[in-house]
């Protein structure tokens, strides 16, 4: 009976060692020291052995069966640490590889334009108004000095969409619109930067759709020298500190008298170049002091108020500032136009 067990011992434990995975081993468990397998089968037969037999036997079945579960729990072990390293080995992670780079987009260099100069002006203390697109005549023209008949607002060059309704030409609509929701009461301190329409036809310097920004200063004491400040100091933010400015005089009916600023050429410093066309100049911009007419109308009375008000083409600015040729390409929406300024 010895012997047997021996003999099963040896095999099972050559069993264990031939076993490849997890269910190998379960399978070995089960054939040898299950309540079916041969082990059981030896300590049944048990009663057929004499007094002294049956504990040394028994002795030695228990540690048959203990030696076998040991080999079973050691190649368990070892299959599982086997799996463990095989996984690490398949999945190493090179962990210096650099990243895949995240592709990132770029403000349009109109909208990084406007966003320069609202900039500017918050820092002046200014703060942003706006308005509706969609206009009535009163606001866009009536209430800016340009009467029924005036030539500025000839049905030509308007979108009208009823008599009365039209898209607005300029964003002074909002300006007159703030002045009236104050009642009289100054200070008034805003730009205006919004989307504007004209019946033109498109070319390379005319759109159909473009931007303006608007300021307006509203208060007891404005002088045009405030509004020259003022632009002085939009200027060399905008296009550098060594620029100079200077004020032609000019005509708006919104405004008396009106100017129009030019800025030393930032490309030739006065020499004469291409971009400032051989006169060092460059028109910015036309401004001036708010009529009395304007004033009164949105509730200000002329006597005790004064107002300098101005109005730039961020298109233009932006085609300076970058050397774009061409007001169509802000409205092409051509990537490898709008690729370019990344870092504007
Ligand atoms: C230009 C000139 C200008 C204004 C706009 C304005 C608005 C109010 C009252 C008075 Cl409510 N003036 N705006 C004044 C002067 C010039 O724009 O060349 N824009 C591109």
């Amino acid at each position: 009976m010895k012997d047997r067990l021996e003999a099963l011992k040896v095999e099972a434990i050559e069993k264990i060692n031939q076993s490849h995975d997890l269910k190998d081993i379960q399978a070995v468990k089960v054939a040898y020291l299950g309540k079916k397998g041969p082990i059981t089968e030896v300590l049944k037969g048990m009663g057929k052995l004499s007094a002294e037999e049956r504990p040394v036997i028994g002795a030695y079945a228990n540690e048959v069966r203990d030696s076998i579960q040991l080999e079973l729990d050691k190649k368990q072990t070892e299959l599982e640490n086997a799996a463990i390293s095989e996984k690490l080995a398949k999945e190493t992670i090179d962990v210096s590889l650099p990243g895949r780079p995240v592709k990132q987009g770029n403000a349009h260099p109109l909208t990084a334009v406007v966003t320069e100069i609202e900039d500017l002006f918050l820092s002046m203390g200014f703060t942003i108004a706006e308005g509706p697109e969609v206009e009535t005549d009163y606001y866009n023209f009536e209430a800016l000095n340009l009467p029924k008949g005036h030539p500025a607002r000839d049905m030509q060059d308007s979108f009208f969409i009823t008599e009365d309704i039209l898209l607005r030409t300029q964003t002074s609509p909002v300006q007159a619109r703030t002045m009236e929701k104050h009642e009289g009461q100054g200070p008034v301190k805003i730009i205006s930067p919004g989307k504007v329409y004209r019946r033109d036809n498109d070319d390379a310097t005319h759109s159909h759709q473009f931007m303006q920004i608007e300021g307006l200063v509203v208060d007891q004491n404005v002088r045009l020298s405030d509004l020259k400040g003022v632009l002085e100091t939009f200027a060399k933010k905008m296009f550098g500190e060594d620029r100079k400015i200077r004020l032609r005089p000019s005509f708006f009916p919104f405004t008396e008298p009106s100017v129009e600023m030019d800025i030393s050429c930032f490309k030739c410093s006065g020499k004469g170049c291409s971009i400032c066309k051989q006169t060092g100049w460059i028109e910015i911009l036309g401004a001036g002091m708010v009529h009395p007419n304007v004033l009164e109308m949105a509730g200000f009375d002329s006597k005790k108020y004064t107002g300098f008000a101005f109005g730039m083409g961020p298109e233009r600015i932006a085609m300076l500032k970058y050397g774009i040729d061409d007001i169509r390409h802000f409205y092409a929406n051509d990537i490898r136009f709008l690729k370019q300024f990344k870092n504007a």
